[in-house]
């Protein structure tokens, strides 16, 4: 991978944004966060910004308020200081344009600034002068371990959690497919370095308001099995988010509950969005390649967890992508 190349860019820049994809999970902040660190100890002006308020328990990581465009930052804002004179953007776990709604003017003004992409995903853009892709790694935050390393930066114990973080949320807790040796080598790296698990652990995972539970209660009991149990959908919809107090970032991770059937190989959950139509979050437990699915409809992500928004209404989208993992499994 073209470390050199990412780390030259970096030397040659003295005001750095930082940014991710627009809904950021643990991956995106933890790996935002430990970049925004080991750049500002170089002296580097740093700016980070978001697309979309991250959840409560990703944004603790930061430990500072990241900028959220569209809320603290309006679109036109882009266009003045510090924005408008950055050298480098830093765009880490996307590499698609659709992914970074409202950036798409900035980051094809290119005159002056650089992009340097990070990613694990198989699908993308191209976005980057410079880009450290790797699509065996579970996630981004192999990536900008591997960039520390190459690099020298040292692994403090904040900058060790915050990519523990990014790589433990990516693999469900070291649970899914994807949590392979190297995840585990490097997790064991993480902890040396001053990582804590037990305490990222109930930041991550044990962190929920009551309403977020409530929530996840509502969304339980829209479960429905299909194809002699083996897969799996559920719903929420808006007045489920009005009636129990969610807000939007509360629907991170739920898909993953329905995973603990025993016959379920792949899941579905629709979110109602503001315009009718739905989210679409989905998991496979290996028989059935998620990534084809969102794909045909113009979302991505990865074989074993994807993601699309789909038209309304419910029930047209319910069975879409119901038939769709079907015709996998029948194959
Ligand atoms: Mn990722």
């Amino acid at each position: 991978m073209d470390f050199q190349k990412a780390l030259q860019l970096i030397d040659s820049s003295r005001r750095i944004v930082i940014t991710s994809h627009i809904r950021p999970d643990g991956d995106a902040c933890g790996c935002m966060r430990a970049l925004m660190e080991a750049l500002r100890r170089l002296g580097k002006e740093v700016y980070a910004l978001l697309l979309s308020p991250p959840a409560s328990w990703y944004a603790e990581l930061f430990g500072e308020k990241v900028p959220v465009l569209g809320n603290d930052l309006k679109p036109e804002g882009l266009m003045c200081l510090p924005w408008s004179v950055c050298d480098l953007v830093i765009v880490v776990d996307t590499n698609s344009i659709i992914q970074l709604p409202g950036l798409e003017g900035w980051l094809a003004e290119r005159s002056k600034k650089k992009v340097l992409v990070i990613d694990h995903h198989i699908t993308g853009d191209g976005l980057g002068d410079v880009q450290l892709l790797d699509a065996e790694a579970a996630a981004a935050g192999e990536i900008v371990f591997d960039l520390f390393k190459a690099a020298g930066w040292p692994i403090t114990a904040s900058a060790a959690e915050a990519v523990f973080a990014a790589i433990s949320s990516d693999t469900g807790w070291f649970r899914f497919g994807n949590a392979d040796s190297r995840i585990f080598r490097t997790a064991s790296e993480l902890i040396e370095a001053g990582a804590r698990p037990e305490v990222l652990y109930r930041m991550l995972y044990q962190s929920f308001s009551p309403a977020r539970l409530r929530l996840m209660v509502r969304m339980l009991e829209h479960l429905e099995l299909y194809e002699q149990e083996r897969i799996a959908s559920q719903y929420i919809l808006r007045s489920d988010f009005e009636q129990t107090g969610a807000k939007g970032p509360d629907t991170e991770n739920l898909i993953d509950e329905c995973q603990r059937i025993k016959t379920v190989e792949a899941a579905f959950l629709l979110v109602e969005l503001s315009d009718g139509r739905f989210r679409c979050s989905l998991r496979s437990k290996g028989k059935v390649d998620v990534r084809k699915i969102a794909q045909k409809y113009g979302g991505g992500g990865h074989t074993l967890a994807a993601g699309v928004t789909l038209e309304g209404p419910l029930e047209a989208a319910k069975e879409r992508v119901v038939q769709e993992i079907a015709a996998q499994l029948r194959r």
